[in-house]
């Protein structure tokens, strides 16, 4: 079985991309998807999912890969509570088994979830795309909940990660998060793993963690999935295949000595779900998100592909952020989830993977 390739949809009324849309963009097997109104800790019941499901195998795709369930903070911060949002994590996992659900992604990055100072950022050719402007994301993270919760109210749009219930109560997250060093969110890591992976057997479903984006602290909050080290660290400290990596390239790459093509060689059995993204890098610290052509950016799109196919790698696979073309802008667009590059980074990996078949078959 080869690669899976995936897009990313946030479902009926909360996209404006339709999965008869998704349908014509060649290869895509599996419709990446989540229940975008649930909260963290909440348990998902199985008539919500089967809702979801039903439109995506109505038309044509799986729904195989969840994206994101979110883990409660309590969990993050170790609180006594956290037995209880376990349990229905665990319930969710049981929950989803049962509709063909082979790998959840999720993450465990402290308060905040994927960090931008500019959602819509000229790129030079009349695109635009999200953006890092660095000495923006140092001192103040009010400031930038406040931008980014600003599009929630202008454009009548959430963003996952970014529940406006929880960015209302930024202090007391501080507050709650100020005593848990790296150590301790690491042993809060492993203590909610280990008690998954049991489930994780039962079910058949894969726990893959998205890296953190950006990889490095911020705010002063701790940060974990942030280099090649720190992905060894995970993967040995819960030893299991069913504990495996969303490796995201761009979350990586916006550390640009991070190579993620070695990664690749080293963990392929080990990542369940790829994120392709591309990243141009300024020579001030500030990066901007990228085309998937890999001279686009310095991620290294072409040699982490080729690291993928050369281990004969059969994970899910998907487009991960896009700039925004043409007619897509404020308001009609979620930030990076645009339809057109998205469809053409899917055209450029596939081309990519079809030559690498072609030249594999020659040999
Ligand atoms: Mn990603």
């Amino acid at each position: 079985m080869p690669m899976q390739m995936g897009f990313r949809w946030y479902g009926e009324g909360n996209d404006k991309i339709k999965l008869s849309d998704i349908r014509q963009i060649p290869g895509v097997s599996t419709i990446v998807w989540a229940l975008h109104d649930k909260m963290p800790g909440e348990i998902w019941q199985p008539e919500e999912i089967k809702k979801v499901i039903d439109q995506i195998t109505a038309a044509g795709f799986n729904g195989e890969v969840v994206e994101s369930v979110n883990v409660h903070d309590d969990i993050k911060i170790g609180l006594p509570t956290r037995g209880a949002y376990i349990d229905n994590y665990i319930q969710t996992i049981r929950n989803l088994a049962p509709f063909g659900v082979k790998v959840i992604c999720y993450n465990f990055m402290p308060i905040f979830d994927w960090t931008r100072s500019d959602l819509f950022h000229p790129v030079g050719d009349g695109s635009t795309a999200l953006y890092y402007q660095k000495d923006m994301i140092q001192d103040d993270p009010k400031q930038m909940a406040d931008y980014v919760m600003s599009f929630t109210e202008k454009y009548h749009m959430t963003f996952p990660g970014w529940e406006p219930e929880r960015m209302a109560k930024l202090d007391e997250l501080f507050e709650k998060y100020k005593d848990v060093t790296k150590e301790k969110l690491w042993a809060n890591f492993k203590y909610f793993l280990e008690r998954l992976m049991p489930v994780c057997h039962e079910t058949g479903i894969k726990m893959a963690v998205h890296m953190d984006d950006p990889p490095w602290d911020i705010f002063g909050l701790p940060r974990l999935l942030i280099d090649a080290e720190s992905i060894d660290r995970f993967l040995q400290m819960v030893d299991d295949p069913y504990n495996c990596l969303t490796l995201c390239s761009g979350s990586l790459n916006a550390n640009s000595s991070n190579d993620v093509a070695a990664i690749v060689r080293k963990h392929a059995d080990r990542i369940a779900f790829a994120h392709i993204r591309n990243v141009k890098h300024f020579p001030n610290g500030d990066f901007s998100e990228a085309s998937h052509r890999d001279c686009d950016g310095e991620t290294g799109i072409l040699d982490i592909l080729r690291a993928y196919h050369d281990a004969g790698w059969e994970g899910y696979i998907r487009p991960d952020h896009g700039r925004h073309l043409w007619d897509e802008k404020p308001g009609n667009v979620r930030p990076g989830y645009g339809l057109y590059d998205r469809a053409l980074g899917i055209m450029y990996m596939l081309g990519a993977w079809d030559l690498m078949d072609k030249e594999a078959e020659a040999k």
